[in-house]
């Protein structure tokens, strides 16, 4: 998919500021510096779109990019950011579960978590989370660059095997810094919007 004209449109603090379009959304989700941000500037060719941050727990808003009016990616807070006060990571918590359960719009639930690790105890609780909510979804085990490119899809299907022993969930490597994975995911969202 060629993306002409990506812009970033709202960063929603409410869900009366959501986008009223009603064009599809795909949505980014993990914990606070998996790589959401990034993903997105990754998949659009843009160095700065989207904010990325090498301190974490920076993103608190709902961020609507907006596609070419095709679609929207949708940059959900991070969660399990230890530096926020337990008031703060429920708010986010909150805030997050509202959009997910409520918004009709969305399409696919793009799922990062850190190909090096073991998820963490938030990750399988978001993994329940998104289960239950029906909406469709993948796993991808992110930034695959940072491990020997030999150990990648074992890695992946660790991961996969950890958080979705059925393994009805499709799993993929993926890696802002090598671009070699990004058509296999582009395929996947084409076919959802
Ligand atoms: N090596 C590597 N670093 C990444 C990758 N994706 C993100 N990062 C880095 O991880 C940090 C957090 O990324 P960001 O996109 O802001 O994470 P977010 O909090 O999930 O939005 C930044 O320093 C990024 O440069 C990746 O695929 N490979
Ligand atoms: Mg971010």
């Amino acid at each position: 998919m060629i993306i002409k004209n990506p812009k970033f449109e709202i960063s929603a603090v409410s869900p009366k500021q959501y986008p009223k379009n009603g064009l599809p959304e795909i949505v980014l989700v993990g914990k606070s510096n998996v790589g959401k941000s990034s993903f997105i500037n990754t998949m659009i060719n843009r160095k700065k779109l989207a904010r990325t941050s090498s301190e974490p727990g920076k993103t608190r808003q709902i961020n609507f990019y907006n596609l070419d009016d095709t679609f929207y990616f949708v940059d959900l807070p991070g969660y399990g950011y230890s530096k926020m006060s337990k008031k703060e990571q429920a708010q986010v918590g909150k805030f997050i579960e509202e959009y997910l359960f409520n918004r009709n719009e969305i399409s696919l639930i793009i799922f990062l978590v850190d190909i090096r690790h073991s998820p963490t105890a938030n990750d399988k609780l978001m993994y329940n989370y998104i289960i239950s909510s029906k909406i469709p979804f993948v796993i991808l085990a992110n930034k695959a660059d940072k491990i020997a490119i030999t150990k990648v899809d074992l890695a992946t299907k660790n991961l996969q095997k950890e958080l979705n022993p059925i393994g009805d969930i499709p799993t993929y490597p993926f890696s802002s810094e090598r671009k070699i994975y990004s058509d296999e995911i582009w395929n996947l969202i084409e076919k959802y919007i």
